[in-house]
């Protein structure tokens, strides 16, 4: 059988006989009741983790920014996100849906915005006009191309925040890649937010479940929202204990993934037609432009899963390669490799 070399997504990962027996062994309880405690010790740990009163584990990222929106804000609000963010490009409206808000979108600088753009949006009270409420930042970001958010913009954008009566929310679905990358801990970005959110199930090798945390208050609004969406879990210790694991043994790994990006885009910036700055890519997602190549981001796709590599388009001249645990040093070179046989 000929082996796949799944660079689609970081979300493509299989949790291993290790992970699995940890899942196996978890202590359960129904967690509507409150009553799971691995569910309990995953919230309490990472509430701690980050430096906030308390946290809660959500079956996915999307519904954790969901939550976490409709937490921050009242029906007829305005959300100001970025424009390439995954709220807005990714979550299928969600946020105006079920929130009731309006998302006010600023085009940044690979997913990057400065505190002056968002300076410039954030509306005069004014009867006219929807209430601006909160501020969404995205870090790592993920069309950005895994961008980091350097630590001098969030602390200018809190500050805004802060002296504009906002609340300021962190997409961290790969909060953990951005921390590695760039040696500041998540609780040194998670201080700059009044909310949080990251995924176990990216990176970091989990099959489900996301978390956000918060204040006490803000994640008693959260759990009414989590319920409401449909999001409450019963013996999901389960999925908790997997998370747990993935905290314990995983986060370490994400420097090779980074690696093995860093190696990819080096190799793809040599081939004729194809465009990446490898200095740009500063974590495991490596989003790459084929429009000089004569093919379309379709095109490279099929040609490379008819080798056995996956990858996605990511728009009509754009293509999306992410590394993960899943994927080998070894097997990153035999991709590589077969990236040359085909377009060098
Ligand atoms: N991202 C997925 C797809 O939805 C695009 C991927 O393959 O990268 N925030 C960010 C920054 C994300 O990248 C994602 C998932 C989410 C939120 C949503 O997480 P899930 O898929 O658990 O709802």
């Amino acid at each position: 059988m000929k082996q796949v070399i799944d660079l689609r997504s970081d979300t493509v990962t299989k949790p291993s006989l290790a992970m699995r027996q940890a899942m196996a062994e978890a202590e359960v309880g129904d967690d509507v009741f409150g009553d799971d405690p691995t569910v309990n010790k995953l919230q309490e740990k990472v509430a701690l983790m980050l430096g906030k009163e308390a946290a809660l584990f959500v079956p996915s990222g999307t519904m954790a920014n969901t939550i976490a929106i409709l937490s921050h804000t009242q029906l007829g609000d305005e959300v100001i996100v970025e424009r390439e963010s995954h709220t807005f490009c990714y979550e299928v409206a969600a946020a105006s849906v079920f929130g009731g808000v309006q998302l006010n979108t600023i085009v940044g600088n690979s997913g990057i915005l400065d505190a002056d753009q968002i300076a410039k949006e954030i509306r005069e009270v004014n009867v006219h006009m929807p209430p601006t409420r909160l501020i969404c930042l995205e870090n790592t970001h993920n069309r950005g191309g895994g961008k980091v958010y350097p630590i001098q913009k969030i602390q200018a954008i809190h500050e805004l925040a802060n002296q504009r009566g906002l609340k300021i929310h962190l997409d961290g679905a790969r909060l953990f890649n951005a921390s590695v990358a760039s040696g500041i801990s998540p609780s040194d970005y998670a201080k700059y937010f009044d909310s949080v959110m990251f995924c176990f199930s990216k990176g970091l090798g989990a099959p489900v479940g996301s978390i956000v945390v918060g204040s006490k208050v803000f994640i008693e609004r959260a759990h009414r929202f989590r319920k409401m969406l449909g999001g409450g879990m019963r013996q999901v210790g389960i999925l908790a204990a997997a998370a747990l694991y993935a905290l314990e043994h995983n986060v370490s790994k994400l420097a090779q993934d980074h690696e093995n990006a860093k190696l990819l885009a080096n190799e793809l910036a040599t081939l004729k037609g194809f465009q990446i700055d490898p200095e740009q890519v500063e974590t495991n997602i490596v989003v790459f432009d084929i429009s000089k190549s004569g093919y379309s981001g379709a095109q490279v796709v099929e040609k490379l899963k008819q080798r056995g590599v996956l990858m996605i388009p990511f728009g009509a001249t754009l293509v999306r390669a992410v590394t993960h645990l899943d994927v080998s040093r070894e097997e990153m070179r035999r991709a590589i490799q077969i990236i040359h046989e085909l377009f060098g």
